[in-house]
């Protein structure tokens, strides 16, 4: 895991402030070190969110449990950081579910194209029956998986021209995260994706590699995407959340105070820094635009193309995800 250099962060937004700690203080035996691993910049939410996870739990353990937080992907991408975590050099991590599909089959569902119309289905489905379900599923190899935030939706970005139907996308080459469900997405819209870590995303589109990324606007932003991307569309195309993972290494030598602390911890993490990233998803576009970014807002009939033409993904992956966990979603969406 050494050798890798931190990906740089721009200036930081203003941001919500990191609120009051909660709650007494959890009295158990021994001290405890955790490193917290993330592969966004220190300029994005997630690592707000972070900043707020370590000061719960400093303040709540007397200070008996410390957190050293390592942004921007430094100790390794989404994938290296689990594995860290499975082998036990590594406390804790927070990646995107798509990575992980490999290893947890149902995270797919979080793949599926256009699947939460709102934010608020989204809270709805992670901090419901279907998130615990996800949790304990995830919770297994080695990894304990303690609560949800969220990357959020996704949002095209390219360095050739302004995208505002599928046909734009004809020989775009898009960067895709590590996942076979994207790809297909990418494929059926008509791009030619390539999968590729994030760690390596800013030199392939710098070196132009790639033409095109797709990310969420606080992690174009706090990756400096502008900076080798002209064009960016507001697709939306799919929701990523982020999962608190922990390793079970680590986990089973807490006491249980201590395990519920964390727990408590990354579930107040996760509603802050929600907020935090939806609050600012405005003035980032602005920001970008300031930037020199075209910044291409589509039509409810632009968005119905797109959604149109990825719609034969649902039948590749139905099968797989499960009929029945796609409808309880829908079902939420009424
Ligand atoms: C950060 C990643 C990233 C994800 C990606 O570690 O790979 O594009 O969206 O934000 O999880």
């Amino acid at each position: 895991l050494l050798g890798l250099t931190a990906l740089q962060a721009n200036a930081a937004p203003e941001m919500p402030p990191i609120p009051d700690v909660q709650g007494d203080v959890v009295q158990a035996d021994g001290d405890f070190k955790i490193k917290f691993s993330i592969g966004t910049t220190q300029s994005g939410a997630q690592y707000r969110g972070l900043e707020y996870f370590e000061k719960i739990v400093e303040q709540r353990s007397d200070g008996h449990i410390q957190v050293e937080l390592f942004p921007g992907a430094q100790l390794g991408d989404d994938l290296q950081a689990v594995s860290a975590l499975q082998s036990g050099t590594l406390e804790m991590t927070a990646p995107s579910t798509s990575p992980l599909v490999s290893m947890f089959p149902k995270f797919a569902l979080f793949d599926l194209p256009f699947l939460f119309p709102t934010p608020d289905v989204a809270d709805q489905v992670l901090d419901g029956d279907i998130g615990q379900q996800m949790l304990d599923e995830a919770s297994t190899n080695g990894l304990v998986a303690i609560g949800w935030a969220e990357n959020g939706y996704r949002q095209l970005t390219n360095s050739r021209q302004e995208v505002t139907a599928p046909e734009d996308l004809e020989g775009l080459k898009v960067r895709t995260m590590q996942n076979p469900i994207h790809l297909d997405i990418w494929r059926t819209l008509g791009a030619n994706p390539t999968p590729m870590s994030f760690a390596e995303l800013f030199t392939a589109l710098e070196q132009g590699v790639v033409d095109g990324q797709e990310n969420p606007w606080i992690t174009i932003q706090s990756s400096r995407f502008n900076e080798v991307q002209d064009y960016a569309t507001e697709t939306n195309h799919v929701y990523t959340p982020f999962i608190t993972l922990v390793s079970e290494r680590f986990w089973s030598r807490l006491p249980a105070e201590y395990q519920q602390l964390l727990r408590d911890a990354a579930q107040q993490m996760g509603e802050y820094e929600r907020h935090v990233g939806r609050s600012m998803n405005d003035q980032i576009k602005q920001d970008l635009a300031d930037s020199g970014m075209q910044i291409t807002e589509l039509t409810p009939e632009q968005v119905k193309a797109f959604q149109d033409k990825v719609a034969p993904v649902y039948d590749n992956w139905r099968d797989q995800i499960g009929g029945e966990l796609i409808d309880q979603v829908r079902a939420a969406s009424q």
